[in-house]
């Protein structure tokens, strides 16, 4: 029987529109939805089919038997792993309290499930990836707007010039955003970038800034002095809605273009040049404020630097800028339901909230549970459950984290996948994959609002369940049932959308529905009451960062060189992978099987190295080496090497990814500690590693470029 399904890509947390055809419970055609991307998905997207018959992933539950980490499992059925797990958590609330016990999750639209459970349960601990990705960024607009990374919204398509700060828009991509920049640059839009090494974005671009690593702060500040300066900023908008323009015109009298120049090793005539542009395109200007410009300490100053340029360019709910999310109060229409219960009254275990109050609860601090884990203060910290997360991968120094881990009495890994921690942990719940699944509707807010749902395209392969099965039945297990108010997807569909007046019926056609048919802006002169800072304007001098102490426009420090002989570990994303996700994909795994190590051609010279020789990367303390072939190249900073993320796999049951690559979180070591009190991110670009050539035989090498 052949079938067509609209659904949701499930590869990378975008989680694009796509149509699947299937047949005889096969995917026979996967595309992107033609309705909003006309018909385009990336390649990991593409790839998705060769999940199914994987057998390299979890195939029912797992309880460990043996040493953690040893890989020795016990095929069980999903009521005695539940069961299992309900036991384990009721003696933890008994003997060390509720709150003992931490949930982190990949966040996204169905984290308040995830927070349900666990605030339910009685802990306030719930935490997301998000130390790792896009704290600074989340948290420099939260200082400056009132509002977090999910405040607003890029008009990409209709701007006149996108300046990109490290943005690989083209790499680490979105499809309806790759599209978006395209469409711009064929429309004769400019596309600014900036990195410390050529990429495709950068060869896209109008102009490419290529900069010493961690400088970008010195060139932001500078560019806010050239448009103070050649006055190329909004000034009605900044006396409308905006607090602390004259200290921030003090602040940066002393970055000028000749000294950003020296500093970033670009020209001063260019600095110029460029802000005389982007005089000429505002207010259809975006200084895209970063996604996970999470890598120096001082990157949260950088995205709070982007942020003040597009406040000055008066681009907020202009066409071609910074536009408000739209939902469906916008169109006087209910909004649908969703999982909820109150945070109880107990201290977060990372001290977010009362002894740091200038982070947002909503996604806590994941390595500040470490501390507690290691001290039982605030209080002892004994289960973590990591719903679609994988600690060990995305935050750095793993070993340290086991040894840490190993004060919990619970570990429990729900994911599609083997992850590492999951390899480590105690159970492993294995969740359908995206094609297997439905999943709760999405209230998809933005510049054209929509309802999205995920729809199961063919009958689960092995014994797995989605997300909304297991929490359902672990919550019975605890008597926590109320909560999740459903026995199947379908009542769950129903009782999410009954205050909308929709059906499921109104997605057949096109598989979302739009909130309304046409675009609601708001009147530009009339943002007052949009800016929930503290004083209702958008807070140059931030008092959410003064009453926490922290300065709002801080003094730039010079990053330091490299010692001798050593290099900075740059990191970043490939066209076709997904963070550690992706790497035993076989298809995947057959476009790139490895990564490399890219390394600047004369610093290679130097060290002997040519293309495609085997290099050992060591960690600063020489505690853990990675050995992967060279790509040595002109465009990137001598002081640099990249790498992308996600390699040096260790499961063993993964045997395309097994070793292949190295992990760069692992020569991250004393990381974990060292993140930026303002913004929260750990500083992942602020490690020192040094290169030599690799004394092991080429010939006998499992990798290739
Ligand atoms: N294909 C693919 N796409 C993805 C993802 C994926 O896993 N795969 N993941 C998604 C996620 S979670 C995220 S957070 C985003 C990340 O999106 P981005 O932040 O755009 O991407 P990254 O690849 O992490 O890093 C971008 C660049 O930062 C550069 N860089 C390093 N140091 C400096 C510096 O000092 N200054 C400047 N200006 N640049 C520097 C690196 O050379 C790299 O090219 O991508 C998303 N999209
Ligand atoms: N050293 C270093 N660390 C980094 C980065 C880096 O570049 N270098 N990048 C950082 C960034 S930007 C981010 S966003 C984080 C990402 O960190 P994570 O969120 O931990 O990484 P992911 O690989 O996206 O997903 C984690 C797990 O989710 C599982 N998974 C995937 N799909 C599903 C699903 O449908 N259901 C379930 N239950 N599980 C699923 C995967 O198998 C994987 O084990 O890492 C960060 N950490
Ligand atoms: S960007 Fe690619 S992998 Fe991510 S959801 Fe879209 S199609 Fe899937
Ligand atoms: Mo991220």
């Amino acid at each position: 029987m052949k079938k067509s399904v609209f659904s949701l890509c499930g590869m990378c947390s975008v989680r694009c529109p796509i149509r699947v055809e299937v047949e005889d419970n096969n995917v026979t055609w996967i595309e992107g939805n033609q309705y909003l991307l006309g018909g385009s998905l990336c390649a990991k997207g593409a790839a998705g089919t060769a999940l199914l018959t994987d057998t390299e992933r979890p195939q029912q539950p797992l309880i460990r038997d043996g040493a953690r980490g040893l890989g020795r499992w016990k095929k069980v059925s999903w009521d005695t792993a539940l069961d299992y797990i309900a036991e384990k958590l009721t003696a933890i609330k008994q003997n060390y309290g509720p709150e003992s016990v931490v949930l982190s999750s990949r966040g996204g639209p169905w984290q308040s499930m995830y927070k349900t459970f666990i605030h339910a349960f009685g802990s306030p601990n719930y935490t997301d990836y998000d130390v790792t990705c896009g704290h600074n960024c989340h948290h420099a607009s939260l200082s400056l707007n009132g509002v977090g990374m999910a405040g607003f919204s890029y008009d990409i398509r209709n701007c006149r010039h996108l300046v990109l700060f490290g943005r690989n828009i083209f790499t680490s991509l979105n499809v309806a955003e790759s599209q978006a920049t395209m469409d711009m640059l064929v429309n004769g839009g400019r596309l600014t970038y900036v990195d410390v090494r050529q990429t495709i974005t950068g060869v896209k671009a109008t102009r490419f800034f290529q900069v010493r690593p961690g400088t970008d702060y010195a060139l932001a500040l500078a560019v806010i002095h050239e448009v103070i300066e050649q006055k190329a900023y909004d000034a009605t908008f900044i006396d409308r809605y905006v607090t602390g323009f004259d200290e921030l015109c003090t602040f940066v009298e002393q970055y000028t273009p000749a000294w950003a120049a020296r500093e970033c090793g670009i020209r001063e005539k260019a600095i110029i040049d460029f802000v005389k542009e982007i005089n000429k395109d505002r207010p259809n200007v975006i200084f895209h404020p970063g996604w996970n410009m999470a890598r120096y300490n001082d990157s949260f100053y950088v995205s709070r630097a982007l942020h003040i340029l597009n406040v000055l360019m008066g681009n907020i709910e202009q066409k071609g800028g910074l536009i408000f999310p739209k939902g469906a109060e916008d169109f006087d229409i209910q909004p649908i339901r969703t999982f909820s219960c109150p945070i109880p009254d107990i201290k977060r275990a990372d001290g977010v909230g009362w002894k740091y109050t200038h982070l947002d609860e909503a996604s806590g601090m994941a390595n500040l549970f470490f501390d507690a884990m290691r001290t039982g203060e605030p209080y002892p910290i004994k289960a973590w459950i990591a719903m679609r997360h994988d600690p060990l991968t995305s935050m750095p120094d793993p070993e340290q984290q086991k040894l840490f881990f190993d004060h919990c009495e619970l570990l429990v890994s729900i994911d599609t996948n083997y992850s590492a921690f999951g390899w480590y942990s105690d159970v492993i719940l294995p969740e359908s994959t995206y094609f297997e699944r439905d999943t709760p509707i999405v209230a998809a807010n933005g510049i054209n609002p929509a309802l999205m749902v995920r729809r199961k395209a063919v009958e689960p392969e092995n014994d797995t369940k989605p997300n909304w099965e297991i929490f359902q039945q672990l919550a019975t297990r605890l008597d926590l049932a109320d909560y999740f108010p459903y026995t199947s997807i379908e009542e769950l569909w129903q009782w999410q959308l009954e205050p909308t007046g929709y059906s499921m019926e109104d997605f057949e056609e096109k598989g979302f529905v739009l909130l309304g048919n046409k675009q609601v802006m708001y009147d530009p002169d009339k943002l007052d009451g949009r800016f929930p800072t503290p004083s209702g304007k958008i807070e140059i001098l931030s008092r959410r960062l003064d009453k926490a102490g922290l300065e709002s426009l801080q003094e730039y420090t010079s990053p330091e060189k490299p010692p001798k002989h050593m290099f900075r570990l740059i990191i970043g994303r490939a066209a076709v992978h997904t963070h550690g996700t992706t790497i035993n994909n076989p298809l995947l795994n057959e476009l790139m099987p490895g990564n490399t190590l890219w390394i600047n051609t004369k610093e290679a010279a130097k060290l002997g190295i040519k293309q495609g020789d085997l290099v050992e990367v060591t960690s600063s303390d020489g505690s853990y080496s990675g050995t992967v072939p060279a790509l040595v190249v002109d465009f990137i900073h001598p002081e640099a090497v990249f790498t992308v993320h996600g390699f040096g796999r260790q499961v063993p049951l993964q045997k395309r990814a097994y070793q292949a690559g190295f992990g760069d979180q692992k020569l991250m070591i004393g990381k974990l500690d060292d993140w930026n009190l303002a913004g929260g991110s750990i500083s992942l670009c602020d490690s020192f590693v040094s290169i030599q050539r690799s004394v092991r035989n080429p010939q006998k090498r499992v990798l290739e470029l």
